[in-house]
């Protein structure tokens, strides 16, 4: 190790966890990665993904100069300029000939994590103003943001287990050991989890498959999939039944729909829905008593809840169980954030809630709505290939891999190469960005500051930690938001050579302009300019951010929250224990929780036709995370995918003998829209006529630059999915409980 050597904190952007890093630097190089003791919220702990952040920045793979595809399917490095000059000149080809509708944009996961992405991502999408936005939530939270939405106001009041204080946690459909949390920041789940215990609280885990979290637990119950809205329904009938509703005299002056519950859930008995979830009723009533007996106790659910046929409703009656057993918004219970860089959960004013901000229009060919803007991902595919006025024929991607992370995958890469123009931001040329004209690199994390905008709005103590960029731009390089606005350029009309300082300006002045009219919030009436003079000569993504921290709730008067202050803060703010915000936090059109909002109700006669359909044994297929991937986008690091093969498929043995599958063994796996073969490995941890398959595999497509990943290809799940069959309400993506058959794949003879 050289003598010489510096250290850089910074937070790991890699997941929601948002852990401290200490960086040791020699030079340009990092050459030692571990976690931040002094951390405020994580205390020391990292995973084996954020400790191979320096292998992601050293990457041979990672693009690093601009990509433009030749006619043979190659790419060549290009200049800035000359790739903004293409994309120009395409951009407005198609536009004159097509109009505005023709474009399309998907974001990506990472979008969410990143400072700049996040920032200015949504300024190049008001300007591109296409109705076409698809992004990674439509394969994931949807749900609960409609959910939340409907109930307190805005897609992102979500509320959040208060994990250090609960005495009593029901999880369902997540594995925080392994994804270390999501809509639930919190660094260290398993010691947090492992904290409920600890103070003599309980864990209890509904999973079709024993998960690290199930196996941590005091308590673990497979259910078939699909089936937690049942579940939860008949915990609902059951805290009616047995008079055990009580939200508290702290809820019960801002409630409504409370006897619209008791009978929606009123046909869902614990007997009824026994056979369809594979819970025996006096288990669920048992489940029902503990949650209102213990005080306090939280429900939470992700995305085995969330991506799966009734996953609005399954979030919706879990938000329904917190406030009957009296503990939403109380200490220990599910609770409102308070985030420091502004109240995203506040957005809008009373009784002008974004609740309202879905179903506006629908997509062209398959008629789903939208919900916040977007459209389903799904469905991105037959927007570019069905003809007709509106069809899209460019598409941006930002920090996306959309042909492995969503449904029919293959037919959407196909979809892709018909396209007149394809731009992509990011830091791969991978199994999607290979289609694209145009690769513009994004740098690596540590070459970027840092600031989780998005995942402090969920995390489970309001936290603030800002990370100035570790290593320089490289040279000739530009930071993200950078490449967003002079794409903005493009799309406003400006140009290839737009004045980048002066759009950032602009959208800077709109930012203190909105603060200013926020109600209640510190800026309120405030004159914008003075704003603005407050942060004096920052640009970019820090002016928004100081603006964003000064006019949040923890920000205005002398004492306040300030970029300066998080500078000289390094392991981050501590602003305590999350707080109880109700009735302030509520953006509904009543200025209630709305228990039963008519839009959710709707969707209940299908949850009855469900359970009346009888019981169903067929072979079903869930998903699963893994410890050291990342969605479809770590596994060219070689220390993250080196060891065994792990893109197989879980069997239980029974499943296994009854169909001739032997552990370690090739097996077959097919549904009605593909098949893909695989190596069995037969483990009790499945539930009986459960099938589960890690997604973000299949690297072994050409024109993707993946050496690693390539090596360790495994196959893509989501050839087996279906983008037709989307949640009724929200079109999210259906990744788990799909109807499949598992086959013996050795070669006979
Ligand atoms: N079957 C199945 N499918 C699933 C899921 C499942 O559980 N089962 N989960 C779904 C979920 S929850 C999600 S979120 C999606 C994820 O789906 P996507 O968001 O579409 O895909 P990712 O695999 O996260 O790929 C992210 C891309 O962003 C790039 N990238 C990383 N960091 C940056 C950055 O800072 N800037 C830029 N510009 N690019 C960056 C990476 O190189 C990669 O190409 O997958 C979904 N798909
Ligand atoms: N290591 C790692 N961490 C990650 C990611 C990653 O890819 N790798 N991805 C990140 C992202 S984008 C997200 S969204 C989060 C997701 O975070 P989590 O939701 O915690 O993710 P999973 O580990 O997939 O846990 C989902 C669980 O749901 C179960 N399940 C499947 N179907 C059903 C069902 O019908 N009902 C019930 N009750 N359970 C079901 C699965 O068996 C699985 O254990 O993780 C994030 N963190
Ligand atoms: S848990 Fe998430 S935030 Fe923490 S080190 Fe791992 S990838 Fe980074
Ligand atoms: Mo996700």
């Amino acid at each position: 190790m050289p003598a010489e050597t510096t250290t850089a904190i910074r937070t790991c952007p890699l997941c929601e966890a948002t852990c401290g890093l200490e960086l040791t630097i020699a030079g340009d190089r990092i050459v030692k990665v571990r976690g931040d003791a002094d951390d405020v919220f994580s205390k020391g702990f990292i995973c084996p993904k954020g400790a191979s952040i320096a292998e992601l920045h050293d990457d041979p793979d990672r693009v690093r100069a601009p990509l433009l595809r030749r006619p043979d399917g190659g790419f060549d490095e290009v200049s800035w300029d000359e790739a903004f000059a293409f994309i120009d000149e395409r951009f407005r080809a198609v536009e004159a000939e097509h109009g505005r509708q023709a474009f399309g944009a998907y974001v990506g996961n990472p979008a969410a994590h990143a400072l700049g992405a996040l920032l200015y991502g949504r300024v190049l999408l008001k300007a591109l103003g296409t109705r076409n936005v698809f992004s990674a939530s439509t394969v994931d939270q949807m749900p609960k943001q409609l959910s939340a939405a409907l109930m307190f106001g805005t897609g992102l009041s979500v509320p959040v287990p208060d994990l250090d204080r609960t005495m009593h946690l029901l999880v369902l459909g997540a594995d925080p050991l392994v994804s270390n949390g999501s809509l639930m920041t919190s660094p260290d789940a398993r010691g947090r989890l492992r904290g409920i215990r600890a103070r003599g609280g309980k864990l209890v885990v509904v999973d079709p498959r024993r998960s690290r979290t199930a196996r941590e637990a005091d308590e673990h119950h497979f259910i078939r999939p699909g089936g937690d809205a049942l579940l939860l329904m008949a915990i609902v009938h059951t805290l009616f039944d047995e008079d055990l509703a009580n939200p508290g005299a702290h809820l019960a002056p801002h409630l409504s729909g409370l006897d619209e519950v008791r009978e929606l859930a009123d046909p869902f008995s614990p007997e009824a829905v026994a056979g369809r979830t594979g819970i025996a009723a006096p288990e669920i009533r048992r489940m029902a008593r503990e949650l209102a007996g213990s005080s306090p106790a939280a429900v939470y659910g992700r995305i085995g809840t969330t991506t799966q046929a009734f996953g609005t409703l399954a979030s919706w009656l879990i938000d329904v169980i917190n406030v009957l057993i009296g503990d939403l918004d109380r200490p220990g219970g599910a609770m409102f954030t308070t985030p420091v860089a502004g109240s995203s959960n506040t957005a809008g004013t009373p009784g002008r809630g974004r609740g309202t901000d879905v179903h506006r229009w629908s997509s062209r060919v398959g008629g789903r709505g939208e919900v916040f803007g977007e459209l389903p991902a799904a469905c991105l595919a037959e927007e570019i290939e069905t003809p007709g006025e509106g069809r899209i024929r460019a598409l941006f991607t930002i920090a996306g891999n959309p042909v492995l992370s969503t449904p029919n995958g293959d037919r959407l890469a196909d979809a892709l190469d018909t396209l007149d123009l394809m731009v992509s931001v990011d830091l791969y040329r991978n199994e999607t960005t290979r289609h694209a004209h145009v690769i513009l690199p994004s740098p690596s994390p540590l070459e970027r500051s840092h600031y989780d905008v998005a995942l402090y709005a969920f995390a489970v103590r309001n936290v603030a930690n800002y990370s100035p960029p570790a290593l320089p731009l490289r040279e000739g390089a530009l930071d993200e938001w950078q490449i967003l606005l002079r794409l903005t350029g493009i799309v406003t009309g400006q140009g290839p050579d737009a004045d980048v300082a002066a759009i950032d300006a602009f959208v800077a002045g709109e930012f203190a302009r909105r603060a200013t009219v926020t109600a209640s919030g510190p800026a309120e009436g405030r004159d914008p300019q003075d704003l603005l003079a407050d942060v004096g000569d920052r640009v970019g993504p820090e002016r928004l951010l100081d603006l964003m921290l000064r006019t949040g709730p923890f920000g205005g008067g002398t004492e306040g929250v300030t970029l300066a202050k998080l500078e000289a803060a390094p392991h981050g703010l501590d602003l305590g224990p999350l707080q109880s915000r109700i009735p302030e936090v509520l953006r509904t059109a009543s200025g209630t929780i709305e228990l039963a909002p008519p839009l959710i109700a709707s969707d209940v006669p299908r949850l009855q036709a469900h359970l009346d359909a009888g019981d169903d044994d067929g072979l079903v297929l869930i998903g699963r995370r893994q410890l050291r991937s990342n969605n479809s986008w770590m596994h060219n690091l070689p220390k993250l995918v080196s060891g065994p093969e792990r893109c197989t498929v879980l069997v239980h043995p029974l499943d296994a003998e009854r169909l001739g599958i032997a552990d370690g063994e090739p097996a077959a796996v097919s549904s009605a829209h593909g098949r893909i073969e695989l190596t069995a490995q037969v483990t009790d941890d499945m539930m009986p006529g459960v099938v589960s398959i890690p997604h973000g595999w299949g690297h072994d497509l050409d024109g993707a630059a993946l050496d690693v990943a390539r090596e360790h290809a495994g196959v893509n799940v989501n050839l087996l999915g279906d983008a037709g069959t989307l949640e009724a309400l929200t079109g999210n993506a259906v990744l788990n409980g799909i109807p499949v058959a598992v086959a013996s794949a050795v070669p006979v003879g």
